[in-house]
């Protein structure tokens, strides 16, 4: 039972708009005994080639993700902690006058709920935290596939040891951390000389094609392989999700991603990271709000794998 000085998930005491923050409302500990998956949060945004505010993110998206705590799942229609145990493992903790040490305080951070059988779920900072997370991932699974939802393709040249959030995919390729013959990008609407060998699903390629066929590439190109998800939100377009550091026009509306991301239970996925909301270009707080609802539809498949059943009000 739990003891009555602790507020727990979708509890009547919490009020949506009150109360100290933790992504759904969930247990916030570095607790990870008996967790299946730790949402957290990496609070960088020195990475960045454009607009700064990144470091915000996870924040922002704490706060946006409380009244999604409120109800049961839509459209999945149960309550996700009845099928998860899923805790809010706080932020990785950085020291921003090194920034040497970022890269393995990063990985440290990943490594350590790996080692524990748990699943990460990263909340960002700009998109090179995703390059330490797959250091730790390529490290417990070997190279794994790369599902990478973005405008830009992040794979253009640098030296190989630069802190940049444009480079970093090609980097974990030349290191071994991907396996990108079974990797794919989707919604790129940015141009590159080479695509390194990933296969691109552009946006206008997404708007001509629809949803259901650019689920059916990505199932055909990765198959049961495990797979890591990165969902950079500039992938969305800018009148959608306008808080974020480099946006670009033409990209997917809000539906698409999520009916794109509802589409993923069949994928064998390793972990997932949310990056790029910079909260601060957005005071309408819309692009916090659908990064959080992403988050939350990737752990409602989470919750299918672990038996739960949809329960759909209306047609579907
Ligand atoms: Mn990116």
């Amino acid at each position: 039972m739990p003891a009555t000085n602790y507020l727990y998930p979708n509890s009547p005491e919490h009020m949506t708009y009150g109360g100290i923050l933790s992504y759904l409302r969930a247990i916030y500990t570095r607790d990870l005994s008996n967790v299946q998956v730790a949402v957290s949060g990496i609070p960088y945004d020195g990475a960045v080639t454009n607009r700064s505010g990144a470091r915000m993110g996870p924040r922002a998206i704490r706060a946006a993700s409380t009244q999604l705590a409120e109800l049961h799942s839509f459209p999945f229609g149960f309550n996700l902690f009845d099928h998860l145990r899923l805790v809010d493992y706080g932020d990785c903790m950085l020291d921003p006058h090194h920034p040497e040490t970022l890269i393995e305080s990063i990985e440290n951070h990943i490594t350590a709920m790996l080692d524990k059988g748990v699943h990460p779920v990263t909340l960002g900072g700009d998109h090179f935290v995703t390059y330490p997370i797959l250091r730790a991932i390529a490290k417990k699974h070997g190279p794994v596939c790369l599902l990478h939802f973005d405008a830009h393709c992040d794979t253009w040249e640098d030296d190989g040891n630069g802190l940049n959030h444009g480079t970093m995919f090609l980097r974990a390729k030349r290191e071994g951390l991907i396996d990108v013959d079974h990797s794919i990008q989707v919604g790129i609407r940015t141009y590159n000389d080479s695509d390194h060998g990933f296969m691109i699903l552009t946006a206008p390629w997404v708007h001509r094609h629809g949803v259901e066929q650019t689920l059916q590439q990505i199932y055909q190109r990765i198959g049961n392989r495990p797979v890591y998800v990165t969902f950079d939100i500039d992938c969305v377009d800018p009148a959608f999700a306008p808080g974020t550091g480099t946006p670009v026009v033409g990209g997917l509306s809000s539906a698409q991603a999520l009916e794109l991301m509802r589409g993923l239970g069949p994928l064998n996925s390793v972990g997932m990271d949310l990056v790029e909301v910079a909260q601060v270009y957005d005071v309408s707080e819309i692009t916090a709000i659908l990064g959080a609802t992403l988050v939350h539809d990737y752990l409602c498949l989470l919750a299918e794998k672990n038996g739960a059943k949809r329960k759909p009000v209306g047609l579907l």
